[in-house]
């Protein structure tokens, strides 16, 4: 382990692909096998703000209309995850982004087949996380 591991949280969350898709207990089975701790869960569906407040980095792409109407069209499954590197860890565990790109053996490797619909989101560094979690979760609904 490097020096500079530390216990970090990061937020997961299970799109409507997933959830559609009967993935919800396949991907967190995933993530607790691999020793990540469940820090809050909940089931919710995303408003148009919350999509904007969410993929704020993304509202002037051109695949941001779309990414707001799929987020918006069900119901997601949002988790604080935590252990150690987190953040890492589950940006490994998912895959890339593009879905030429993910490996087999990762989420979106394994499960996802276009770029659109890749099932999972999950902070991309240790300052998005923060904020992330703090925009699905309250303190009191973090154990
Ligand atoms: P990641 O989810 O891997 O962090 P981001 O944050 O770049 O990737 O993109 C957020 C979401 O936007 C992706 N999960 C995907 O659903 C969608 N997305 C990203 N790039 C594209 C693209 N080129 N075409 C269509 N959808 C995209």
């Amino acid at each position: 382990m490097s020096t500079d591991s530390s216990v970090e949280r990061t937020l997961v969350l299970l799109k409507p692909d997933a959830v559609e898709r009967h993935l919800v207990g396949e991907i967190i089975t995933r993530f607790e096998h691999r020793g990540l701790r469940i820090a809050g869960m909940k089931m919710l569906r995303f408003t148009k703000e919350l999509a904007r407040k969410h993929y704020a980095e993304h509202l002037e792409k051109p695949f941001y209309s779309e990414l707001e109407e799929f987020i918006t069209s069900a119901r997601c499954v949002a988790m604080a995850i935590e252990g150690v590197d987190a953040v890492l860890l589950v940006r490994h565990m998912m895959g890339a982004t593009k879905n030429t790109d993910a490996l087999p053996g990762s989420i979106r490797g394994d499960y996802a087949p276009v770029t659109q619909y890749n099932l999972v989101h999950g902070s991309d560094c240790p300052a998005a996380a923060a904020r992330e979690v703090a925009l699905f979760f309250t303190d009191a609904e973090l154990f």
